[in-house]
C-alpha cells in the first residue's frame, strides 16, 4: 500500500513542534541525488547553497561552489553576472548561444526572474539577482524528476505582480477582544506572544522558506488595528522588528508595519497629527530614518485610517491623499512605499438610512482622490465592496484609479469562509477575481491592475495571512493550500487553480513507499477543487453576504446583522429578499462601475445569478437565468451543499491509514465540525426563508 505522509520539520530540526507542511525533505530527491554547481555569490545565493548541501547531503548527490571545478554537474544554478560559468552546456546558455534558449536566453530576468533550460544533459537556471536564483532552485524542487528531462522547455519566469505580500493581523499584546491574532483561526502569533516577540528564529525561518517557495516577497508583521503596543514597533520595539527582518530576509522577504496614523501624538507626544504640520513631518522623517537605520531593506507602512474607530486625516479636515503623502514624503528617500487601505466606511451607520450604501464608501472616497497620490503610496483595496465575502462582485475601485498604484487585497484567513474549520480551498476564487475583466472583454485584468504601468509597477496583490502557531501552521490542514495559492497567484495570476492544487499535493504529501499516489491526490481534488462553492451554497444565497453570527462571524444568524448600524443588510420581507443598489431605484452603486458592468449589473435580468441578491431586492419567486425561482435555488442549493460536505467526509475516512494519522485526524475532526455547522446553516437559511415567503420546497423535503 502507498502511504503518503506529510513530513515532519522535525526530521531536520530536532524536536520541532510543528509539520513540514510542503517542502518535506524528500520533495529534495530528485535535485539532492545529483551533482549540482552553484555559480555566484551572495546572502540568497547561500540559502541556496545551503538548501543544495542538505538535499544532497541526504540524498548522495554533490554540490560544487567553488574551485576545483572539475564538475560532472546535472544542474547549474548560476548568476550571470558571476561570469563565465565553469561548465560548457551552462555557459553556452548563459551566451544565448544554446538554439534552445533562442528567443528566451537574452532577455530582462530582473530582480526576481530566471530562466530555466536544459542543454546536452544539463538543467540550467540562471539568473541576474539572487532571489532569482531562490526561485529557480524552488522551480526545479516543484518540477521533481521532470527537471530533469531532456525534453524541458527552456522558458523565462518573471513573477507578473513584483509585491506578494502577507498581512498579519498579529497583536502583540493579547487583545481584550480580537486576541493574539485578530480573526486567526490557527493558534498564537509566529512573531508575538504575550505582550512580547518570540525570539523563535527556527520556526520564522520555516515560515520564510514556505512563502519563498510559493513565491511571497513581503509581509507586514503586525495588525493592521494598531493598539498601544504594537504602535512602539515603530520607536522602541523597533529592534523586534529588525530580528524578523533579519531572519526573513535570506528568503527574500522584505517586512512591513502597519503604523498608527496617529502615532506623532501618542509616541511623538506632538499636540497633533495633521498631515500638513510641519511639527507631524518632521516627526514622521526622524522615526522613518531610524527604521532605515536599523532595517536597511525595510519594505514600508501599511495604514489603515478613519476606518472603523482609528485614527486618521479626517479629524483635521484632511483626506487620504493628504494623509498618505505624508508618510510617502518619510519614506521616499530610503525607497519605501505606504500601503494606504482603502477599506473606509460608515461603521456607525443607522439601519433605518436607506440611502447610506457601505459597498459605495470606498470609490465614494478615494476615486476623486485619483491623481492627487504620491509615487510611492499604493492604495491597498479589498477584493470587494464590502468585505471578504465568499462572494461580492469585484470592488469598484479597481477600474476607477487609473492614475494610482493599487493593490488587491484577499484574505486566505477564512473570517467569512468557515474559519478553518470548513474546508474551503480559495484559488478558484481568487483567480475568478484576478481574472475579471471591469471594462468588459476588450479591457484588462484586475490582475493587470495590479501589475501596473510598465515603469512604475503596481501595488500587487496582498492576503490576510492564515498562519498561526498551530501544528499545521493553519489549524486545518488543508488550509495551507490557501497560503500556496496565494503566492503562487501573485507570481502568477493565469495559473489554474486546480494545477496549483497538484503542485500543493506534490510539494506537500509525499510517497514514503514506492506506490500509488493517485488516492490521495484524486481524494484531495474531489474534496477542494469544488469547495469554495460548496461553502457558498450552503450560507448566505445569491451574493447577499453576511447573515453570519455578529462578531466572530463564525455560524448562521440571518438577522444577526439586520439592525446593527454594520450596513450589511438583506432586507428579506414576506414578499423578497436583496439590495436594491440600482440607479433606477436603490443607491446607485451600479453606477460605480464602467460599462458593461454599470448596465449587466442594473438589468435584473443581465445580472447573474450568483450576485443577484446583491444588487437587487426580488420576489421570492423571480426566476433566475437557471430557471429556478429565487426559494427553489434557496432550499436546493442549501440541501446540496449539506450532502457535498457529508461526501468529503466519507472520501477524507477512506484515506485513514493512508496519510499521516495526525493529519488525518486532525482533518477528520474539522470535517466533523464543517457538517454540523453546514447542516445548522441549511436548516435556518431554509426555515427562514420558508418562514417568511410561505412558499414550500417543490421537492417536499424537510424545513422546520
Ligand atoms: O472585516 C473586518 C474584520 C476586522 C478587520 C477589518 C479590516 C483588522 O472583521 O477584524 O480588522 O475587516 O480589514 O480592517
Amino acid at each position: 500500500m502507498s502511504v503518503p505522509v506529510t513530513g515532519r520539520a522535525a526530521a531536520d530540526a530536532g524536536e520541532s513542534a510543528w509539520h513540514a507542511a510542503w517542502l518535506p525533505p524528500a520533495v529534495f530527491r530528485a535535485l539532492g541525488s545529483r551533482g549540482v554547481l552553484v555559480h555566484g555569490d551572495g546572502p540568497l545565493v547561500d540559502t541556496v547553497i545551503d538548501e543544495v548541501s542538505r538535499a544532497c547531503a541526504r540524498y548522495g548527490g554533490r554540490l560544487w561552489h567553488g574551485p576545483p571545478w572539475q564538475v560532472d554537474a546535472d544542474l547549474v544554478l548560476a548568476l550571470r553576472e558571476a561570469g563565465p560559468v565553469p561548465n560548457a552546456a551552462a555557459e553556452a546558455v548563459r551566451l544565448g548561444a544554446t538554439p534552445a534558449v533562442n528567443g528566451t536566453g537574452d532577455g530582462s530576468l530582473g530582480d526576481e526572474g530566471y530562466l530555466l533550460a536544459r542543454a546536452d544533459g544539463v538543467t540550467v537556471v540562471l539568473a541576474d539577482a539572487p532571489a532569482g536564483l531562490l526561485y529557480g532552485m524552488f522551480h526545479v524542487v516543484r518540477l521533481g524528476p521532470a527537471a530533469f528531462d531532456d525534453d524541458l522547455p527552456a522558458r523565462r519566469h518573471r513573477p507578473a505582480l513584483d509585491r506578494r505580500m502577507l498581512d498579519h493581523w498579529d497583536n502583540v499584546a493579547v487583545h481584550p477582544v480580537s486576541g493574539q491574532v485578530e480573526r486567526g483561526y490557527a493558534g498564537g502569533s509566529l512573531f508575538w506572544r504575550d505582550g512580547a516577540a518570540r525570539h523563535e528564529p527556527a520556526r520564522l525561518r520555516d515560515y520564510g522558506r514556505l512563502l519563498a517557495a510559493c513565491g511571497v516577497n513581503a509581509i507586514c508583521v503586525n495588525n493592521v488595528n494598531v493598539h498601544d503596543t504594537e504602535a512602539r514597533l515603530l520607536t522602541d520595539r523597533l529592534g523586534d522588528v529588525a530580528e524578523i527582518a533579519e531572519v526573513l530576509r535570506p528568503y527574500g522577504i522584505r517586512v512591513h508595519l502597519s503604523v498608527t496614523f496617529a502615532a506623532p501624538v501618542v509616541l511623538g507626544g506632538l499636540p497633533t497629527a495633521d498631515p500638513l504640520d510641519e511639527r507631524v513631518r518632521a516627526w514622521w522623517a526622524a522615526a522613518t530614518r531610524r527604521v532605515y537605520q536599523r532595517i536597511p531593506d525595510f519594505g514600508g507602512y501599511l495604514v489603515k485610517a478613519d476606518s472603523e474607530g482609528r485614527p486618521g486625516p479626517f479629524a483635521y479636515g484632511r483626506d487620504h491623499a493628504d494623509g498618505a503623502n505624508l508618510l510617502a514624503g518619510a519614506l521616499a528617500p530610503h525607497g519605501g512605499v505606504v500601503r494606504w487601505r482603502a477599506f473606509v466606511y460608515d461603521h456607525r451607520q443607522d439601519w433605518r438610512d436607506r440611502s447610506t450604501d457601505r459597498a459605495r464608501a470606498a470609490h465614494d472616497h478615494f476615486a476623486p482622490l485619483d491623481g492627487r497620490f504620491a509615487d510611492n503610496v499604493i492604495v491597498q483595496v479589498k477584493f470587494g465592496p464590502i468585505d471578504f465575502q465568499a462572494r461580492e462582485p469585484v470592488s469598484p475601485v479597481l477600474a476607477a484609479m487609473p492614475a494610482t498604484r493599487l493593490a488587491v487585497e484577499v484574505q486566505a484567513t477564512q473570517e467569512y469562509t468557515g474559519q478553518q474549520r470548513h474546508v474551503c480551498y480559495l484559488g478558484p476564487w481568487w483567480s475568478e477575481v484576478l481574472g475579471f475583466r471591469p471594462r468588459g472583454a476588450a479591457g484588462g485584468t484586475i490582475a493587470d491592475v495590479a501589475a501596473g504601468r510598465a515603469g512604475t509597477g503596481g501595488g500587487g496583490l496582498a492576503a490576510v495571512a492564515n498562519v498561526g502557531d498551530d501544528p499545521f501552521w493553519t489549524g486545518h490542514p488543508l488550509a495551507q493550500a490557501n497560503l500556496y495559492a496565494f503566492g503562487r497567484l501573485a507570481w502568477d495570476p493565469r495559473l489554474d487553480p486546480a494545477a496549483i492544487l497538484d503542485e500543493w499535493i506534490d510539494l506537500t504529501w509525499v510517497p514514503v513507499t514506492a506506490g500509488d499516489p493517485d488516492p490521495v491526490r484524486r481524494t484531495m481534488h474531489a474534496i477542494m477543487d469544488d469547495s469554495w462553492r460548496t461553502y457558498e451554497r450552503y450560507t448566505a444565497p445569491l451574493g447577499v453576504g453576511f447573515m453570519v453570527r455578529p462578531g466572530h462571524h463564525y455560524g448562521p444568524d440571518v438577522d444577526g446583522y439586520e439592525y446593527t448600524p454594520w450596513g450589511t443588510y438583506h432586507f428579506a420581507d414576506r414578499d423578497g429578499v436583496g439590495v436594491d443598489r440600482t440607479r433606477a431605484t436603490g443607491t446607485g452603486f451600479t453606477g460605480q462601475y464602467p460599462p458593461p458592468w454599470s448596465e449587466v449589473y442594473e438589468s435584473r435580468e443581465r445580472c447573474p445569478d450568483e450576485l443577484l441578491l446583491f444588487f437587487h431586492h426580488v420576489p421570492y419567486r423571480h426566476v433566475l437565468q437557471d430557471g429556478r425561482t429565487v426559494i427553489q435555488h434557496i432550499y436546493d442549493t442549501h440541501f446540496a451543499g449539506v450532502e457535498e460536505v457529508a461526501a468529503m467526509r466519507e472520501r477524507w475516512r477512506l484515506l485513514a491509514g493512508a496519510v499521516d494519522p495526525a493529519v488525518h485526524d486532525r482533518v477528520a475532526e474539522r470535517l466533523d465540525e464543517q457538517f454540523r455547522s453546514a447542516v445548522e446553516w441549511r436548516d435556518q437559511i431554509n426555515t427562514y426563508f420558508f418562514r417568511k415567503s410561505g412558499v414550500p420546497d417543490a421537492h417536499g423535503r424537510r424545513i422546520y
